[in-house]
């Protein structure tokens, strides 16, 4: 068990520095903003979680699907926003690789064991309301029903 999570640690200091310097990529590259822009897909679902351990691994498992530009996840609403590349990914992507880091979204629940395997500050409730504030330009509409 310590080995898990020694090496879950080593693993999310990891995406922290990565993440870092992708901000700071597109910060210098703001002159072709505009044309990644119009290439860049956006979605923002609700996403259940606790912390900000939750917080690194949900955005860790975004980022690490091939195509995703930035993730952001909202500890207080229960609610990431991430921009993609359309060509490359889809949504659904998205929350399959949420759900396979153990954590429920909106479509896909999480995987049982990757959640068996969270620190136990992370093991969010299952009933837990997602997505507190819709959003305001929302692309799934036909979803309203669950
Ligand atoms: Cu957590």
């Amino acid at each position: 068990m310590k080995k898990v999570i020694l090496s879950i640690a080593v693993v999310v200091a990891i995406g922290l520095t990565s993440c870092k310097n992708e901000a700071k990529l597109t910060e210098t590259t703001e002159t072709t903003e505009a044309v990644m822009e119009i290439a860049m897909a956006e979605a923002n679902f609700g996403v259940r979680g606790n912390c900000g351990m939750c917080k690194t691994t949900i955005e860790r498992a975004v980022n690490g699907v091939e195509g995703v530009a930035n993730a952001n996840w909202d500890v207080d609403k229960k609610k990431i926003d991430v921009s993609f590349d359309d060509t490359k990914t889809n949504e659904m992507a998205i929350h399959n690789a949420i759900a396979a880091s153990g954590y429920d979204t909106e479509k896909v629940a999480g995987d049982l064991s990757a959640y068996d395997e969270l620190p136990g500050c992370c093991k969010y409730d299952h009933d837990m309301e997602m997505n507190q504030t819709a959003p305001k330009e929302s692309e799934g509409n036909s979803e309203e029903n669950h």
